[in-house]
């Protein structure tokens, strides 16, 4: 299960796909009552809170917002009637913002832990049995999918198991009205508004009404895709006509190879791989100056780019295997410092930080991978 503390590595994304883990976290911790989320506020808002514990003036608010959404819904090819479904009798969510309270980014100078406890919890021995019994399981369908997409069977396993413990912990909150109330209270309203629209299309096109529930960010499924991202990449691979991610384990797999198909995995490289640095490297000259246009705090850990065949050149050593081709660009990322355990990432790394920008979350995606492949 996530945790916490993977929250707190998490930094606000670009990527309309950012916040899964964190959402998915949020959401486990509150279905446990977790002790890292705001206690008062929780407290204080059941999960099924009456309006008046919120206030009439904020649920008139609520609802005259929701009506105000409805020519930019029309305009996405909902009709009035699935409108007028999907707002019925929807309220504002006092617990939802106050899990969005606190989750308030990270601050630039916070301390970043060290990942060997992080990879201790989160690519445990649990978790990789679960891998490789889903990965036996599917491996006809896996293997016709990396055929066709160059994504790793591994890597769409480790995705499913990292995102929610292979459909262990999906998330029960009620997405239009989650979304609904993120984007009311305004925060966040340019990235929550288009993902209420697109709930709407998914109704538009026959997604069932009870389906549409995840974690208190809007992620849901066994990928934990936001809305929109499932209007763009969810796919059905069983063949019954539906992108089902919420029970089809063929149909979330390859949801999750088409994801990273577009975010640019290149076939045939590696995500990266664990290196041994030799006595007195030089991290001054391989230091990264340019500014990354997103993600500041997970990019600047790295280094600046190589290929294999110049990172050999300056003495660094595979721990095991074979290295990629010599013309595949990597960067270094030390993420427990200098005489720990290293890393050299390649552009399908980029990939996976796409789907969640977190080293954290990058680095046991892959290592997970790896040892469910074994
Ligand atoms: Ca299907």
């Amino acid at each position: 299960m996530l945790n916490f503390v993977m929250s707190r590595a998490v930094r606000p994304l670009a990527s309309a796909a950012a916040f899964f883990a964190l959402a998915a976290a949020s959401a486990a911790l509150a279905q446990t009552g977790g002790v890292a989320a705001p206690p008062v506020a929780i407290a204080q808002a059941p999960a099924a809170a009456p309006n008046s514990a919120v206030g009439l003036a904020t649920q008139q608010g609520f609802a005259a917002y929701l009506q105000g959404l409805r020519s930019k819904a029309r305009a996405q090819g909902v009709s009035d009637a699935t409108f007028d479904r999907a707002i019925a009798g929807l309220t504002f969510n006092p617990r939802v913002a106050a899990l969005d309270r606190g989750n308030q980014p990270t601050a630039d100078d916070a301390p970043i832990p060290d990942f060997e406890p992080y990879r201790l919890r989160h690519v445990d021995a649990a978790r990789i049995s679960r891998g490789r019994t889903v990965y036996q399981a599917n491996r006809r369908m896996l293997s016709g999918i990396e055929r066709e997409t160059g994504v790793p069977e591994e890597i769409m396993v480790a995705i499913f198991g990292h995102e929610t413990n292979y459909g262990a912990v999906m998330g029960d909150f009620d997405l239009l009205r989650s979304l609904a109330t993120l984007a009311y209270e305004g925060r966040r309203r340019a990235l929550f508004e288009p993902e209420v629209i697109a709930v709407m299309v998914m109704m538009q096109r026959g997604v069932p009404r009870e389906r549409l529930v995840g974690s208190y960010a809007g992620a849901f499924g066994y990928p934990q895709f936001l809305p929109s991202v499932y209007l763009r990449d969810a796919r059905d691979a069983d063949g019954d006509g539906v992108a089902a991610i919420w029970s089809s384990q063929p149909d979330a797999l390859a949801s999750i190879a088409n994801y990273f198909v577009r975010a640019g995995w290149r076939k045939g490289e590696p995500w990266g791989f664990a290196v041994r640095l030799p006595n007195g490297f030089n991290r001054a000259a391989v230091v990264n100056r340019t500014n990354p246009p997103r993600c500041a705090r997970v990019m600047e850990r790295h280094s600046r780019w190589l290929t294999m065949k110049e990172w050999q050149a300056l003495g660094l050593v595979a721990t095991k295997g074979s290295w990629p081709a010599g013309s595949v660009m990597a960067t270094l990322v030390e993420p427990d410092g200098p005489g720990k355990t290293a890393y050299l990432l390649t552009s399908n790394y980029r990939a996976i930080l796409d789907y969640n920008c977190s080293n954290f979350y990058g680095l046991s995606v892959g290592l997970l991978a790896d040892e469910v492949r074994q």
